[in-house]
């Protein structure tokens, strides 16, 4: 009896929450379940959630009719996200809430508490993890998995192991997920989309043509709108349409960078590796208030929470022995846009003073009209603080190089691990 050990292929999951913040809300409101919900507008106040819980009964004891619903919601704001039923009636993610009411009057809304979501995105990863060790954390609630040498994760293509990290989330949490099986990171970031929600979806290297071809190039993780826009002026519409053209008409017209990774990425190449821990590029603190506050009525009370932002950007680094050398600020306006400003500066550091006076600095460069909702401070260009030399520069070294265009290309970094 000749032992079979065939050598493992690659086999790489992407995983992707369904819901994410409006399942988290369900399970504390199970009495929603089914019906249009969104997430958004203002921020929750503790005695609002419980205000109306009956005598003796929890959150899940709410009457269904004390629910605020969208059409009696005044006030901006944007949609966080959508359980399914109300996806049905055209409402998604980054939609005005104006918009979303005209859709679905009915719909019920809940405010946004990311610390919650925070909570359950450690849990889930923490349960993939404890059975799939080599993780790479992509956001709040997605991560990927290298399958190849984990047990079950060659059998029928990876769908056995994607079986079981499903049912085990499920059970440590309630949640439901979708996954995407793929030779590469790029195929099943695409891949776990397919089947959503509660689905798995394996793609082998040989379904390049009949799955993945095609789909539109804004499916691609990196080809973002304005990337999109261009391709359309040429009448490259689908993955396969961007596959026929020449690698030398892909660079000529897109950069030699985007160029030819437009060109692999389009025959399905990708060889990243999934990183399991990776060194933080910045470090960032940022706060919502309680209510708006404007730059000049409020101009001491701002003031003192910008301090003790950079205070506490400042510790973080000092405790994780990081310096950085780009300051930046980050504002979200009463009508929820946002602005950003940075600076960089010629040596390294971990200086609450010196971060807070950068960090000013950024503040002058950005209207400042509008009242404010949010305050944030980052610190990027980040360096472990034993490598530095002795007078706070860098010694002698690359500092490596970025792929093209490998963001989230739908603003989707600014929800990941750093807070910009
Ligand atoms: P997504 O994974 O994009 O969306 P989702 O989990 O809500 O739904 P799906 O089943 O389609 O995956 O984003 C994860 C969370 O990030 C989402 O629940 C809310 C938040 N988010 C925003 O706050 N703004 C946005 O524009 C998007 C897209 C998401
Ligand atoms: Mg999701
Ligand atoms: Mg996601």
């Amino acid at each position: 009896m000749a032992a079979v050990t065939a050598t493992p292929i690659r086999r790489i999951a992407h995983l992707d929450m369904d819901a994410f913040y409006a399942s988290v809300e369900l399970l504390r409101y199970p009495q929603l379940k089914g019906l249009p919900v969104v997430i958004g507008g203002a921020r929750r106040k503790v005695d609002e959630a419980v205000r109306d819980v009956p005598e003796g009964g929890t959150l899940a004891d709410i009457p269904l009719h004390t629910f605020p619903l969208l059409k009696d919601y005044v006030g901006r704001g944007v949609i966080t996200t959508a359980t399914y039923p109300a996806r049905q009636f055209g409402i998604g993610s980054a939609m005005g809430l104006m918009k979303a009411a005209k859709l679905c009057p009915q719909a019920i809304i809940l405010p946004v508490d990311f610390d919650e979501y925070r909570r359950y995105s450690r849990r889930f990863k923490q349960v993939i993890t404890e059975i799939a060790p080599v993780m790479e954390d992509r956001g709040v609630d997605e991560v990927y998995i290298d399958f190849t040498d984990v047990a079950g994760g060659q059998r029928e293509g990876g769908r056995v192991l994607a079986r079981l990290i499903q049912k085990s989330i499920f059970e440590a949490t309630g949640l439901t997920c979708s996954i995407g099986v793929a030779p590469n990171k790029l195929i099943a970031k695409m891949a776990s989309e397919f089947n959503k929600p509660n689905g798995i979806s394996v793609i082998f290297e040989d379904d390049l043509q009949s799955r993945i071809w095609p789909l539109p190039c804004r499916k691609v993780n990196g080809i973002g709108p304005k990337a999109d826009e261009k391709l359309q002026r040429h009448e490259i519409r689908t993955i396969g349409d961007l596959a026929l053209r020449e690698r030398d008409w892909l660079i000529a017209n897109f950069g030699k960078a985007t160029g030819a990774w437009m060109h692999e990425v389009a025959w399905g190449r990708d060889e990243r590796p999934v990183v399991t821990e990776s060194e933080p590029v910045s470090m960032s603190r940022e706060t919502t208030f309680d209510r708006d506050l404007h730059a000049v009525r409020h101009r001491a009370e701002l003031g003192a929470i910008f301090t003790r932002l950079c205070e506490k950007v400042a510790e973080d680094l000092q405790r994780k022995g990081y310096v950085g050398k780009t300051i930046g600020i980050k504002l979200r306006y009463d009508d929820f846009k946002i602005a950003t400003r940075d600076q960089t500066i010629d040596h390294f550091t971990a200086d609450a003073k010196a971060i807070r006076r950068v960090a000013g600095q950024c503040l002058k460069r950005v209207p400042l009209e509008r009242p404010l909702r949010l305050l944030g401070v980052r610190v990027g260009a980040l360096m472990k603080a034993g490598e530095l030399g002795a007078d706070g520069t860098k010694p002698a070294g690359g500092t490596g190089a970025g792929r093209p265009s490998q963001g989230d290309g739908r603003g989707g970094s600014a929800r990941t691990a750093s807070l910009f």
